[in-house]
């Protein structure tokens, strides 16, 4: 049995007017935006170091200022969604220490290595371009502060992908042998992995049946992963290379592509902390945080001695 409150809340998703961070909400429905925002905002923070990898080992200056520029980004769209998320009464420091005791999740694929130079031309392409495909439909998710982070952080996410793109489209065309090979390999790695970044199947997806009711989903797991793959499988071509699947086919019929099974095994323990680089990653951000306090006390100690002069 709804509530009035609870009916007045539903009609007014329905009627597509956004809920804002002082109008009345089911406590539930904070809750799985506040799991989802700090779930993506850890992911921006975390989803760095792979790519914070390869600074120092680009190949050119110009690469390495573009790499920088990207991943400064990334920086920004996670400070951007923690406050979002602060919005709805988390606490930032409180999400953090959550997620480096491991009870929270971020993105699977940022626990996998980037093992060639190709890999920060797949993570822009692939990585970001599920991860556009994803916050494109975000841009129409019904909680105002998270809907409007998303319109602005989509126009440089963007920009990563082509980034990206046009990396492996320079090694593809001007590359030696050893470089094509590179490419390929790296797409061979990083396919499963983008495709799993979408979430379970529908069918085992807990939460997606109430998050598209609430309009915080606007799209399913399985028809955001169709779209991307979709959108995607053209530019593959014009690369000239190929996806590790041997299922993936063009269905005349259905108007999409058919593709094979993704492995959820591994997609399963990478959630559980298993995956090839969990470990390190949570070490490399709680040694972030511990290498920091220094700066965030003397900082504290410089504001109130500030605030003390302005007392006298
Ligand atoms: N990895 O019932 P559902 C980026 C969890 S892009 C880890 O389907 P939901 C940009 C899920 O949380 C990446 N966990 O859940 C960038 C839930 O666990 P819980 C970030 C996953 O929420 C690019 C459980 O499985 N983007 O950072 C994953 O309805 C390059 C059951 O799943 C976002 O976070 C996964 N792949 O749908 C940065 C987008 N999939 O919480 C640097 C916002 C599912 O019950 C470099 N999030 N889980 O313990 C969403 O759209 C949704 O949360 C989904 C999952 C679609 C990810």
């Amino acid at each position: 049995e709804m509530s009035a409150e609870e009916r007045a809340f539903q009609e007014k998703i329905d009627a597509e007017i956004k809920i804002e961070a002082k109008n009345w909400m089911p406590e539930a429905y904070r809750r799985t935006l506040i799991r989802q925002i700090s779930q993506h905002a850890h992911s921006e923070i975390v989803g760095m170091l792979p790519e914070g990898n390869w600074v120092t080992r680009a190949p050119t200056f110009k690469r390495k200022l573009q790499l920088m520029a990207k991943i400064q980004d990334e920086a920004g769209h996670g400070l951007y969604l923690y406050s979002a998320m602060e919005t709805l009464g988390a606490d930032r420091d409180d999400e953090i220490e959550r997620l480096h005791r491991g009870e929270v999740k971020y993105s699977s694929i940022f626990n996998y290595p980037t093992l060639n130079w190709a890999d920060m031309g797949t993570i822009g392409w692939l990585v970001d371009g599920a991860a556009i495909v994803n916050q494109v439909a975000l841009q129409r998710t019904s909680y105002g502060p998270y809907s409007r982070a998303m319109i602005r952080i989509c126009k440089e996410e963007s920009f990563h992908q082509r980034q990206g793109y046009e990396i492996l489209l320079t090694m593809m065309r001007e590359g030696t042998d050893e470089q094509k090979a590179m490419v390929q390999d790296s797409i061979n790695r990083f396919w499963w992995p983008s495709l799993m970044m979408f979430g379970p199947h529908d069918s085992d997806s807990p939460h997606t049946g109430q998050s598209m009711a609430w309009k915080i989903k606007r799209h399913t797991n399985d028809e955001l992963r169709q779209r991307f793959i979709d959108q995607t499988i053209p530019q593959l071509e014009f690369l000239g290379c190929t996806v590790p699947d041997p299922d993936l086919k063009w269905n005349e019929a259905r108007g999409h592509y058919d593709f094979g099974e993704i492995q959820w095994e591994e997609f399963y323990q990478v959630l559980k902390g298993n995956g090839p680089c969990n470990r390190e990653r949570l070490r490399t951000r709680k040694n972030a945080l511990d290498e920091g306090a220094w700066v965030r006390e003397a900082a504290m100690v410089y504001a109130k001695k500030q605030q003390q002069k302005q007392q006298q």
